[in-house]
């Protein structure tokens, strides 16, 4: 039995991966930091085969104890502080966890591979986000990285940890460059999520308005569920490497706006969204939309779900949820 080890399990990817790997016959452990995390019982009771084990990013020795514990053949480095608005007013922290985390990894397991560096793979969670101001249309593996975010310049550092360990030592280490990836399980502070909790209690008639900040940044938004399954594949290589995973299809927070109120029926949404500059950020991504041709000849791998369909499926998941907690 393959046993896995994944950090961030808390967070959406980590719930998509651990039912993957759960289906396909792993042991699989997950790392959770602080001695209450709030998320315990959602982790517990939505994918209860996993083995919880205590540890952060941020304490090295927590991770090689993670490591002798779990004895994992394969490591998904998915833990980050991922919200890239609260990296400005948190830049420190953002550093010290999503880039500097990554080294911690990637150093306990050559520590704890000791020898036999090849023991262990290693998936490291590299974004979109360090495209940043875009050099090239579409994002691809060898496009120049310029990072517009304190999380996107993390995300760089760990990202070029990820290859130099890989150079350096030999390790089987890859980083997946995703595009992003949506699901009814995305946390309500990204613009998806956002919304479409938004538009289930404006249909409820619980709310009247939402707002938010740039309405025409444009976002390459796939499916969490068909990432993760790209993640698994790039560790079942025989050799590591980078790769891009995206949709290959672009569309702005209007078009998200628009197909989200077409879900319950509003086809004018213009008198319910307003816009504060305190939503906007400091240095924007405008425009995301990657080339995965890599992926899909090396990997086999495509998305499946289209973003009309990621869209509907958030909105009808919250509009359920909704009407099975309030009756509306
Ligand atoms: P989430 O924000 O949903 O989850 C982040 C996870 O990181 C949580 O489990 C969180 O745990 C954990 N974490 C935060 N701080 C620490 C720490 N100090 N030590 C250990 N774990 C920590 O992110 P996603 O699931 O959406 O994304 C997974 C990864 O993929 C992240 O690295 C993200 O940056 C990256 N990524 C995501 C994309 C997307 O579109 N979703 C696109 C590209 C990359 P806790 O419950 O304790 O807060
Ligand atoms: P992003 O996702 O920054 O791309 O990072 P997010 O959903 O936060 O923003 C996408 C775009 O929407 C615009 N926007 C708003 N965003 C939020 N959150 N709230 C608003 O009110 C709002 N109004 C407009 C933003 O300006 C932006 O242009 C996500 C995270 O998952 C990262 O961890 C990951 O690396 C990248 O995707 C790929």
């Amino acid at each position: 039995m393959p046993r896995a080890l994944i950090t961030g399990i808390t967070g959406q990817d980590g719930l998509y991966l651990s039912e993957l790997l759960l289906s396909k016959g792993y042991e699989v452990f997950g790392l959770i930091r602080g001695q209450a995390n709030p998320k315990f019982d959602l982790v517990r009771q939505t994918v209860p085969g996993v083995t919880l084990l205590t540890g952060d990013l941020t304490d090295f020795s927590s991770l090689v104890r993670a490591l002798e514990s779990a004895k994992p053949d394969e490591v998904y480095n998915l833990g980050a502080i991922s919200f890239v608005a609260y990296s400005w007013e948190n830049a420190m922290v953002t550093t010290d966890v999503t880039g500097k985390g990554v080294l911690n990894m990637l150093e306990a397991v050559r520590l704890y591979a000791g020898g036999d560096i090849r023991k262990v793979r290693f998936y490291q969670a590299s974004s979109s986000e360090m495209f940043g101001k875009v050099q090239e249309v579409p994002q691809r593996e060898s496009t120049l990285l310029w990072p517009r975010s304190p999380y996107g310049v993390a995300k760089v550092f760990g990202h070029y940890m990820t290859i130099n360990y890989r150079e350096s030592y030999g390790m089987h280490a890859s980083s997946g460059i995703l595009f992003n990836h949506e699901s009814p399980r995305r946390g309500p502070e990204f613009v998806t999520r956002k919304v479409s909790l938004a538009v289930a209690r404006i249909a409820a008639g619980l709310q009247d308005t939402i707002t938010l900040g740039n309405l025409d940044a444009k976002r390459d938004w796939g499916f969490a569920g068909d990432y993760v399954e790209g993640m698994w594949r790039m560790l079942q290589q025989d050799e590591p490497d980078d790769y891009v995973l995206s949709t290959e299809q672009t569309h702005s927070i209007r078009e998200l706006l628009d197909v989200a109120f077409d879900e319950v029926g509003i086809s004018d949404w213009s008198d319910k969204v307003g816009q504060d500059p305190r939503f906007m950020r400091p240095a924007e991504v405008e425009l995301l939309i990657g080339d995965s041709t890599k992926a899909h000849e090396k990997l086999g791998w495509t998305p499946k779900v289209t973003f009309d369909e990621l869209v509907r499926m958030m909105v009808r998941s919250d509009v359920e949820a909704l009407a099975a907690t309030t009756g509306r």
